[in-house]
């Protein structure tokens, strides 16, 4: 072979990133193009070289295994398994082993998650909707990845699990909700977890946690900062499934918690959020040290606290907290509280607010992704504190 040929095979694979299609009414044996699809996913998977973007066309996937992600794409040749271009796609879990495993039974590792994502990097997944699964997405040592708009629902366990060794893990507008646990009773299925772990740059923005059993979000013994924005939570904690006895907790936002050993400081950064109608707590430490950062958050008709914090040092700048069952806040004498709705004598109540109607943030999203833009809990009085989706 020439130089120039030499030269040629090897530059092309890398031009050629391909595209490889799915369908439910697919063929594995097929060629896997837009006219003659796989039927698998994990095939499709298999098949797939950096670079390479997994289509998936319309309709419901109802896999007997789960699907394995476990290699990795580069920075410049990610790998992408999307639906394809505006498409509905549901991945049923039903199927799969451990739904639900027996009371008390642990659910194998591997076994963990509809799309099961370990030792893999680069990777961006997109426009997925996971249901029924012994947890939708679960991610386990995995960095660099991308998780957009995508949806976990009604999972037997946790929605969005993130764990072990995971960084720079970007997870854009989530919808997860009315994930369960039958073999806990309630006691860890939340929507959005990035537990037990650690690693830095991990950001949940503009997800919608809701009427899962236990937290909306866990950040148990995961040791690292993560950052959280946009992100609303609602309506967790509450035994919407017959559980006896009930162990889920309820909090909106659960910012840590765990055993002394696996509980290192971690100075989780959470602004704009809303927490509301949770059974608990809005946002609670859940005696995790670490300097957080809390700024222009609502807690708003929870079960409980509003603001919990008595192990954190956090410093809490412009939130609000109103009609919260038991206490707006419950902050020990290591915080920094200013400029907060219970730092003056006012006292807040639902007439404080432009509008209480949460079935304004409860709807379709944005093409682009965003939770509708609404006056859903601004202050009356034109105060500038609190969390908005008035996006700018
Ligand atoms: C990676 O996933 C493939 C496909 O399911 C599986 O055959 C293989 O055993 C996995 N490898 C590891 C190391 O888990
Ligand atoms: C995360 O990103 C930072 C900054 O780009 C980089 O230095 C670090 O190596 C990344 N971590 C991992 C585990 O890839
Ligand atoms: C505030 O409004 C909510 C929603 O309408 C209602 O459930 C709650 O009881 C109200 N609380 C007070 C103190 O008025
Ligand atoms: C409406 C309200 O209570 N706003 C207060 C928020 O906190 C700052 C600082 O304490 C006060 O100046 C505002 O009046």
């Amino acid at each position: 072979m020439s130089v120039f040929l030499k030269a040629l095979a090897v530059a092309l694979p890398l031009a050629q990133a391909a595209e490889i299609y799915v369908s439910p009414t697919g063929a594995d044996t097929a060629a896997g193009t837009i006219d003659a699809p796989l039927q698998s996913i994990q095939v499709a998977v298999n098949q797939a070289t950096p670079g390479d973007t997994i289509y998936l066309r319309k309709g419901t996937y109802s896999p007997s295994s789960n699907i394995q992600i476990n290699k990795s794409g580069t920075a410049s040749a990610p790998y992408s398994l999307r639906a394809y271009k505006g498409e509905k796609i549901t991945i049923d879990g039903e199927d799969l082993p451990g739904t639900p495993a027996d009371l008390d039974a642990s659910l194998p590792n591997e076994d963990r998650g509809i799309i099961h994502v370990q030792d893999a990097e680069y990777w961006v997944f997109s426009d997925l909707v996971l249901v029924n699964g012994p947890y939708g997405m679960y991610v386990r040592d995995a960095s660099n990845n991308r998780y957009e708009r995508l949806v976990t629902a009604n999972n037997y366990e946790t929605g969005f699990q993130m764990q072990g060794a995971s960084s720079n893990n970007t997870v854009l507008y989530l919808d997860s909700y009315g994930n369960r646990d039958p073999r806990k009773n309630g006691e860890s299925a939340d929507g959005f977890a990035c537990k037990e772990g650690e690693g830095e740059g991990n950001l949940l923005k503009g997800a919608r946690l809701w009427d899962n059993v236990d937290d909306g979000l866990d950040l148990w013994e995961f040791k690292s900062a993560v950052t959280i924005e946009d992100t609303i939570s609602w309506g967790n904690g509450f035994n919407r499934w017959d559980f006896t006895p009930f162990e889920g907790d309820g909090n909106g936002f659960k910012l840590g918690g765990g055993d002394d050993a696996d509980i290192g400081p971690a100075n989780h950064v959470i602004t704009n959020c809303f927490a509301f109608n949770n059974a608990k707590d809005g946002f609670t430490d859940n005696s995790q040290p670490g300097d957080f950062k809390l700024t222009r958050n609502t807690a708003w008709n929870n079960a409980k606290t509003g603001f919990k914090f008595g192990t954190a040092a956090a410093t809490l700048t412009e939130n609000v907290s109103a009609v919260n069952g038991e206490k707006s806040t419950s902050l020990s004498d290591g915080q920094v509280s200013e400029r907060n709705s219970w730092d003056n004598s006012a006292d807040w109540g639902n007439g404080s607010f432009v509008t209480v109607d949460s079935e304004l943030v409860k709807g379709a999203r944005d093409a682009d992704g965003k939770i509708a833009s609404s006056s859903f809990l601004v202050p009356a009085f034109g105060e500038e504190i609190g969390a908005r989706t008035e996006w700018a």
